[in-house]
This record gives structure tokens, C-alpha cells and sequence, in this order.
């Protein structure tokens, strides 16, 4: 299998930024600086939405699928016998997404397709995804894919791959074929448009075919979802984002540079989080109201099994000894 790019960690591509910026004086080379975020954001949409105007994807295969159809979104050029085909740009969505590395200064329209919401499990942005896909750049070379299925940690992708997966869903139910292979039923399929200050900017992958400032284009089939909790502390990675605003890195209660949804000790006290609260379950019947929740417990998430009727809501006390209102795990002096 290809080597998957786009798994390149964040924490290396943000380094990697830091000596680009260099100017190195022992070869007396100096680097070209890279350019300005705002700036290239706005060109990229430019050239985004010039890629929308002019190409189409095979809605028609969606709507009246052939015999032998997989599912997979296609583009192609609007011109000659597909002159009359819809623009991407009428169909696609878009949302607000924020720069990392200038956080509340840049902002990007993000668009994304959404051809199928999927039935399953909601993605959230720290969550794993179960997917099978293509990368691809806006002239349509492929630089990654794997139709077989692979586990992604939406923390670990491309910026532009999280925020626009997150929202889809995953399949609403599989079988077992028998012989080793496994079908979905209604999973998520869409596409994400990714503006180069949401991909890899000035450090596309050493040995790809990415150039620098690159859009990149991903299309998807979402079949599984997991909860993320990256630490393994207990406290799942969406609990972690104390801001709320939709990012993981930016949580860092104890300031050593390691964000809460990668510190097995938040606080720094010593004591390992899991230490500090404690994780609870409750099975009730589907349709059964919700059970009473004791003092400091907080629900997590639920899993549903429809065979047996259930819901499991899994939960996580988080005691507050000194009742300061901060939770023993955040507060450094319990
Ligand atoms: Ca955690
Ligand atoms: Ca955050
Ligand atoms: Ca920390
Ligand atoms: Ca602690």
C-alpha cells in the first residue's frame, strides 16, 4: 500500500515551518520566507472556487445508480458532450475554518460535498475515522488513496481533512460476507476541498508529488466512527477542548506545551488524571428516560444496540474535592 501523506503530525509540519523561516548564515543561503497565510488563503479560495466553476462530479451515477456503481465520487471538466453538466460550486457547501498556526487571525471557506450524510455515528473532531479514499490535487493527479478501509485519527490528519469530515457519519449498519470481506450499509461519502494554509502549506511531504501552496482535493467513504480519547486518561478528547472551540492543540492547563488531549496529567499535579476522576456506564432500554446522574458525573457518549434494545451511556465523575468549581483533574491544588 501507498504511504499514507497526509498522516505527516502537525507538531513536525509546525517545526519544519520554524526552520523554513531561518535564515541560515553558515551557507550563507538565505531562505525564501513563506507567504503571508491571510494572503494565501484568500488565493486559494480564488482558485478553489475557479476549479468549482469549471468541473462537475458524477451526481447522475448517484442518482440513478448503475448495476456495478462503488460509490466513489468522480470529477471531470465541464465542456464539450459535458457542457450542460451542473457546477460543483451549486452543489458543494462551505463553512468557516480557522488558520492553526494564526489562530483567530486567519479564516478560511472551507467547501465541502456532502453526497451522502451517512446514517451511523456523527464524526466529531477528535474522533477516529474508518475510511477509504483519494487525494487528489486541482488538476486531478492522484497523489494518495486506498480503497481499502484505514483507521485515521482526525488529531493526526491534515487540518482541512478535519474540519471538513467532521459532521459526516458513519454507516448506519455492516455485514459480514463470509468470506472475510465486510459490506456498509448508508455510510458517509463527500469531498473536502482544502486550501493549501489547511494542508501542507510550505512542507508538502518529503518525496511527494505535492507542490508548495498545493490545494488538495479529498473524497471519502466514512464507515466507522470511534470516540477519540488520544491520551488514553479516561476523559474523552471532545471533554478535552476546554474553549469549546472545535480545536485540540490550543487546551493546555498546566502550560508544558503538551495540550490535555495528549497529557495523561492535565493539571500537573503529578497524580495521572485517570487517578483523579472516575469512569461510570449505565445501560437503560431504548426510549427509557435518562437515568439520574450523581454530583460532578458528566456524560460522554452513548452507544446504542439495537439488537438487544440498549443504550449504554458511558460517563466520568469529575470529582471536585475543594468545590472551587475547577474539577480535581484541571486543578493543580487538589
Ligand atoms: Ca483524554
Ligand atoms: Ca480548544
Ligand atoms: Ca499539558
Ligand atoms: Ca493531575
Amino acid at each position: 500500500m501507498k504511504k499514507v501523506y497526509f498522516l505527516l503530525p502537525i507538531l513536525a509540519m509546525l517545526l519544519l515551518l520554524n526552520q523554513s523561516c531561518r535564515k541560515d548564515d553558515s551557507l550563507g543561503v538565505e531562505v525564501v520566507p513563506p507567504r503571508d497565510r491571510g494572503e494565501e488563503a484568500l488565493a486559494a479560495q480564488a482558485e478553489i472556487e475557479e476549479y468549482l466553476s469549471t468541473h462537475f462530479y458524477n451526481y447522475e451515477e448517484f442518482e440513478n445508480p448503475p448495476a456495478d456503481f462503488d460509490y466513489r465520487i468522480q470529477f471531470d471538466t465541464i465542456a464539450g458532450d459535458n457542457a450542460s453538466k451542473t457546477p460543483l460550486i451549486d452543489q458543494v457547501s462551505s463553512k468557516i475554518a480557522k488558520d492553526r498556526a494564526e489562530l483567530g487571525v486567519v479564516t478560511y471557506k472551507l467547501y465541502y460535498l456532502n453526497v451522502r450524510q451517512g446514517g451511523g455515528d456523527l464524526l466529531k473532531f477528535p474522533d477516529i475515522a474508518t475510511m477509504s479514499y483519494e487525494g487528489r490535487l486541482l488538476n486531478n493527479e492522484i497523489f494518495d488513496s486506498s480503497v481499502i478501509p484505514v483507521r485515521f485519527d482526525l488529531t493526526g490528519v491534515i487540518n482541512g481533512l478535519q474540519d471538513g469530515m467532521k459532521g459526516f457519519r458513519g454507516a448506519s449498519s455492516f455485514t459480514e460476507n463470509g468470506d472475510g470481506t465486510i459490506s456498509f450499509e448508508d455510510y458517509g461519502i463527500g469531498a473536502v476541498f482544502v486550501p493549501s494554509g489547511l494542508g501542507y502549506f510550505v512542507n508538502p511531504p518529503n518525496g511527494s508529488s505535492i507542490p508548495l501552496y498545493a490545494q488538495m482535493i479529498f473524497t471519502f467513504q466514512l464507515y466507522q466512527v470511534e470516540v477519540g480519547d488520544q491520551d488514553n486518561d479516561g476523559v474523552i478528547s471532545l471533554l478535552e477542548d476546554l474553549n469549546n472551540n472545535q480545536i485540540e492543540e490550543d487546551d493546555d492547563t498546566d502550560e508544558n506545551f503538551i495540550p490535555n488531549f495528549v497529557d495523561g496529567d492535565d493539571d500537573g499535579d503529578g497524580r495521572p488524571t485517570r487517578d483523579e476522576t472516575e469512569l461510570n456506564e449505565h445501560v437503560i432500554n431504548i426510549g427509557d428516560p435518562d437515568p439520574e446522574y450523581g454530583v460532578d458525573e458528566v456524560e460522554m457518549y452513548r452507544v446504542t444496540d439495537e439488537e438487544e434494545g440498549t443504550i449504554t451511556i458511558h460517563t466520568i465523575f469529575l470529582f471536585d474535592s475543594n468545590n472551587d468549581g475547577i474539577p480535581d483533574y484541571l486543578d493543580e491544588e487538589n
